[in-house]
């Protein structure tokens, strides 16, 4: 028997931008079309990718070097494609994924202001010509974003950078989505998150509707 492949949403932003919050929204609003769902995240995913995530925001006696940080990012992400992603969309499954390679432009291009080609060749090698189909990035001013999660407590290894970091990562994503505005949707995230999910829910009704699913 065939199926239609599975669509591959993920959602994106710097910290403190909803994506949780949202993500809990969608993956609710979704199941209520009884579409069946794998509702995941990177880095992590498996076993060993959430290791993997461990370490990477962990705090360590000796520093991750960049290069090494990306590589960690990229063995997580074949392990959650392999033996997660690509088996779900195989069987028609939709994949709500919370961040992706767009972070890793952002995080690790933008924001360490490590190599475009660099990366690019790591997403051909892992990932061949998969993209998601559709990524909401999630957008608020860094102040804003920063002032919602430093009220959590003790801050990992990404959360401790400086807001110029972020602000280059905000960046990063903005260009994301002016390179591919099929792909990418930006959603202002620094409104009610009655109205944020009210954008949300519009855009995936268009979604839905040009798939024949609502
Ligand atoms: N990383 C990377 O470097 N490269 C890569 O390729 C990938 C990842 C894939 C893990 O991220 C780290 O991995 C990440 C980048 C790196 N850096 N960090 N840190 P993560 O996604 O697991 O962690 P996060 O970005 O820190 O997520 P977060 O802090 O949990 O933020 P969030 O999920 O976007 O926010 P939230 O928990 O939904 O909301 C935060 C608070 O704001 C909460 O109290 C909400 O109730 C509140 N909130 C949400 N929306 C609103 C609105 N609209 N108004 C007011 N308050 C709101």
């Amino acid at each position: 028997m065939s199926h239609k492949r599975g669509l591959f949403i993920s959602v994106e932003g710097i910290e403190g931008v909803g994506k949780s919050t949202n993500i809990e929204f969608i993956e609710n609003y979704l199941r209520q079309t009884g579409q069946s769902l794998l509702v995941t995240r990177e880095p992590g995913g498996t076993e060993i990718a959430e290791q993997i995530r461990d370490l990477l925001l962990s705090h360590h006696n000796e520093p991750l070097c960049e290069e090494a940080e990306l590589l960690l990012v990229f063995a997580a992400r074949a392990q959650h494609l392999n033996l997660s992603i690509l088996p779900a969309l195989d069987r028609g499954d939709w994949v709500l994924c919370d961040r992706f390679t767009d972070a890793t432009y952002a995080y690790q291009g933008a924001g360490r202001n490590l190599s475009v080609d660099m990366i690019a060749q790591l997403e051909i090698m892992v990932q061949g010509q998969l993209r998601p189909d559709l990524t909401l990035v999630l957008d608020v001013p860094v102040e804003v974003g920063l002032s919602r999660v430093r009220k959590r407590g003790q801050a990992d290894r990404f959360e401790s950078e400086k807001a110029e970091f972020f602000e280059r990562v905000r960046q990063g994503y903005l260009r994301s989505v002016a390179d591919e505005p099929e792909r990418c949707v930006v959603i202002d995230a620094n409104q009610t998150l009655a109205d944020v999910q009210r954008d949300i829910k519009v855009l995936l009704d268009q979604k839905l509707s040009a798939r024949g699913v609502v």
